[in-house]
């Protein structure tokens, strides 16, 4: 209580408390009394048995050393409340409950909570558990908002993955209080980190070349944030050295999807575009290698049957032998990645089905049993990086055994060039020279020896 305003012209002043109910007239009417020790302006009366809820006064009697009392004067009405506030509830953010965010900007609000009387103000104060530990500190202590049901501050030097948890302190009018505590939002500022895109449908295999025309796949691993989860992925499709052909889809989590309704160039490159977004919102965006789109198949060289130039008669019916070359898929194709051969007879027969040749350019196919004065076709098939391929049929040899037929070659080593029209070999040597032949052969009674002779064609002298 706080007494103020008695006051006397002649000796001490005697000051008594009665306790009456609110509703009473102001009197000296009550059981519940005593006496002031003296007229010190606060006093604290105790000992008293008061209910809750109830609402009471309080009169003082005053009187002097001649036994004179004044008027009773009685304090305005006192409302017992030893209740504490009830309920409410309070979210992360400044609307719906935030789990995650990206912002420092540390925002709570509340409501609902239930007094007799109302609230008589709000406090809030700022928690916060570093990332990986139980650690919590308070980042801010209690601070007064009145009767705001909405508080913000923001903070410096987060640690990323941090939590914060805010806890509001709600007031009776009587002084007494009760906390809510939200569940926390993790703090994140940074960025998902990347998993590795594929182009093409298969994770895990990215694929340089295809023959699409209208749809693009591509799959990627997942993203990954220590922090907090990965909310969604977008995707476009981007030409290489352009811009986007598609705008950014929204695949949720999906991670192998596939865009239709584009048109893809041949010889042109196209790349998928990926970002990923965290729950606090921020993303990481990064694009495949790309794949070149090739609708081309291609382009025809020239077979030459036997081991060199084209030949058209041959006394060997065991073997046959073919060259082939200048087949290409052009500079802004996928590339000739395997040839394949095949030998026809001129009946339509076919002697050696389709036979891989690898990435070579000639092939010797023996073990066969070849059919005298009969023509033989081999077919090559250049197939390059997408599966496109061209089929090239030579013009044929023809196995003839009553005719001795040489069909082998002998090469020198060294740079070849002409004289005056005539092919000729230069070598640096006077005193050796590499010579190889191959393709002799005679399938009647074989191959005894080989002779060798060298002679003087003419002598060039420097001038
Ligand atoms: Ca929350
Ligand atoms: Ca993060
Ligand atoms: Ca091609
Ligand atoms: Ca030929």
């Amino acid at each position: 209580m706080k007494i103020v305003g008695f006051s006397t012209s002649c000796g001490q002043l005697n000051l008594r408390w009665f306790v009456l109910s609110g509703t009473s007239p102001c009197s000296f009417i009550s059981p519940v009394n005593g006496t002031l020790p003296d007229t010190t302006v606060h006093q604290t009366i105790t000992g008293l048995l008061l209910q809750d809820n109830a609402t009471y006064k309080v009169s003082i009697k005053a009187s002097d050393v001649r036994g004179k009392t004044y008027q009773p004067v009685c304090s305005s009405a006192i409302v017992v409340d030893t209740s504490k506030p009830q309920g409410g509830w309070i979210r992360d953010g400044s609307g719906t409950d935030l789990s995650y965010q990206a912002s420092t900007l540390l925002q709570a609000n509340w409501g609902g909570v239930q007094t007799r009387h109302g609230v008589a103000k709000y406090q809030w104060k700022v928690l916060l558990t570093l990332f990986n530990t139980n650690q919590t500190t308070e980042l801010m202590s209690f601070t007064n908002v009145n009767l705001n049901t909405n508080a913000g501050k923001t903070f410096s030097s987060m640690t990323d993955g941090s939590k914060a948890r805010f806890v509001v302190r709600s007031f009776t009018k009587a002084g007494l209080f009760s906390d809510l505590t939200s569940d926390g939002v993790v703090i994140d500022t940074s960025p998902p980190e990347a998993g590795k895109i594929y182009d093409g449908n298969q994770r895990g295999v990215d694929i340089k070349y295809a023959k699409w025309t209208n749809a693009f796949s591509a799959t990627w691993d997942r993203f990954t944030d220590p922090h907090c989860p990965i909310s969604r992925y977008t995707w476009a499709v981007q030409r290489q050295g352009a811009g986007l052909i598609t705008s950014f889809k929204n695949i949720a989590l999906n991670r192998s999807p596939t865009a239709t309704n584009l048109n893809l160039v041949s010889k042109e490159s196209y790349c998928a575009v990926v970002r990923s977004y965290n729950e606090a919102g921020l993303f990481t965006q990064i694009r495949s290698d790309c794949v070149l789109i090739d609708h081309d198949a291609p382009q025809a060289g020239t077979v030459n049957d036997g081991h060199f130039s084209d030949v058209d008669y041959q006394s060997e019916d065991t073997m046959i032998a073919a060259n082939w070359n200048e087949f290409t898929d052009g500079n802004k194709g996928s590339g000739i990645v395997e040839y394949k051969y095949m030998i026809s007879d001129s009946n339509g027969n076919i002697t050696v089905p389709w036979t891989s040749a690898g990435n070579a350019t000639s092939m010797a196919h023996n073990g066969l049993t070849l059919k005298n004065n009969t023509m033989y076709f081999v077919t090559v098939k250049a197939i390059d990086a997408v599966g496109l391929s061209i089929n090239v049929t030579g013009d044929g040899i023809k196995i003839t055994s009553t005719h001795p037929v040489f069909t082998g070659r002998i090469t020198v080593a060294g740079e070849e060039d002409f004289i005056n029209g005539t092919p000729c070999v230069y070598i640096p040597s006077v005193s050796s020279v590499t010579v190889r032949w191959v393709g002799f052969s005679d399938a009647h009674s074989g191959i005894q020896r080989f002779d060798w002779l060298f002679f003087l064609l003419a002598s060039h002298h420097q001038a």
